[in-house]
């Protein structure tokens, strides 16, 4: 597939070479850690340890689908954690620099200034990176923030029946979801992200989001019951899985019949049991950067093992990197809306 700005011969130099800049990286971190780590508690550490990998996974992704704006994004996402953190935006600098001496000093020019040179401008950007409005200051509003709270306490019966309240008043259930629930998600994000919650606060968050969308979606069922049977599933790797746990809520109740795989399976598992469920039409939901490219290998087992399936993809990272996966799915839907419109018209000109 094209990667914008990168040879194939670059891409390919930079797989072959990648255990090897690897290993160069994490001694680097190694030895800095013993440096300048003492005064660090393990968490911390732990966090600088997981950098050196983290950046190599993103720019697999990055280089392998040409998503070179993202990068800087991504590294803006990591000062904000480690500075959250009480660690000095000098790792993701480290980070950078320590790819680019390895990518320099292991693949032969000019295909190092290739790979290198995205780095080397990520690097220009930590400076400037996060000294506007901090995220955290954008206000939810009242009923998310009201929602907010009764979620991160787990108090899901009042977090479901606040929910609820809003369904009597005659608002639909996805209404619902985008309104209320994605934004208090997305505020936990960056509570998270911001070092305010801990990632157990955020898996208690997620377990009684799931009790409130089962409330919200219980009972309902279209009288349409369309004929269509759709398989879904999230990328080998991706726990994120509610946002197709809500299209599958809402594809339910318009009928359909669902084989719903959700988070956990790997690959081949994934190929096996779409080929034998024989969908119309098949959904799949990738959130982290990282995993894009296990998306994109997904993407070409499946049309293997399933030829002629429509493949719809959604989540956070396919919407960043739509203009490079668009060509290789049938639709790369915006929101949960437009994914079960785009399911609805796929199936029904494909029946
Ligand atoms: C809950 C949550 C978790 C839970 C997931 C539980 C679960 N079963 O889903 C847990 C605790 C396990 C988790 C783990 C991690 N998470 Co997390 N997580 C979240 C959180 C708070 C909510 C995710 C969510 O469900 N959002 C609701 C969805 C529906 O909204 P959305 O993603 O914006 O999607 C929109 C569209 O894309 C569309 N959509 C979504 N999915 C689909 C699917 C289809 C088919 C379609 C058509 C449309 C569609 O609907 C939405 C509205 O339009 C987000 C914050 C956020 N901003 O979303 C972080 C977030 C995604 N996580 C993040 C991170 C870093 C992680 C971890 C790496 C570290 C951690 N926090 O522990 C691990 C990685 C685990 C892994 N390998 O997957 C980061 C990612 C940052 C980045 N730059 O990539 C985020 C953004 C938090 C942050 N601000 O730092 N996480």
């Amino acid at each position: 597939m094209k990667s914008e700005g990168l040879s194939p011969w670059a891409l390919a130099e930079f797989d072959m070479l990648f255990p090897r800049i690897l290993a160069l990286v994490k001694e680097r971190f190694e030895l800095e850690l013993k440096r300048r780590g003492a005064g660090l508690d393990r968490r911390q550490k732990e966090i600088i340890e997981g950098c050196a990998g983290w950046l190599g996974e993103i720019l697999t992704a990055v280089f392998s689908l040409g998503l070179f704006e993202q990068l800087e994004a991504e590294i803006g996402w990591l000062v904000s954690v480690l500075e959250s953190r009480g660690l000095d935006r000098g790792w993701a600098d480290l980070a950078l620099e320590s790819w680019t001496i390895g990518i320099q000093g292991l693949v032969r020019p000019p295909l190092a200034e290739e790979l290198s040179d995205p780095l080397i401008r990520a690097r220009s950007s930590i400076p400037g990176i996060g000294r506007e409005a901090p995220t955290l200051e954008q206000s939810p509003g009242k009923d998310v923030q009201k929602y907010l709270d009764l979620v991160l306490q787990g108090r899901r019966h009042e977090a479901a029946e606040f929910a609820l309240s809003f369904l009597g008043a005659g608002t639909a259930p996805g209404k619902i979801a985008s309104d209320l629930l994605l934004p208090a998600f997305h505020q936990i994000g960056r509570l998270w992200e911001k070092n305010r919650i801990s990632a157990s606060a955020e898996h208690l968050a997620t377990e009684t989001t799931r009790y409130v969308i089962f409330r919200l979606f219980e009972g309902l069922k279209d009288e349409r019951a369309l004929p269509y049977r759709a398989f879904l599933a999230c990328v080998p790797g991706d726990q994120h899985d509610i946002g197709l746990d809500l299209l599958a809520h809402l594809l339910r109740s318009e009928g359909w019949s669902l084989i719903h795989i959700g988070r956990g399976a790997p690959h081949q598992d994934i190929l096996d049991s779409a080929s034998e469920a024989r969908p119309d039409i098949i959904v799949l939901a990738v959130s982290l950067i990282s995993l894009l490219p296990a998306a994109r290998t997904l993407i070409a087992g499946l049309k293997a093992a399933v030829p002629g399936v429509p493949i719809l993809l959604g989540g956070a990272a396919a919407l960043a990197a739509r203009k490079d996966l668009e060509p290789l799915v049938a639709g790369i839907p915006a929101g949960l809306e437009e994914g079960l419109l785009m399911a609805r018209e796929l199936v029904e000109h494909h029946a």
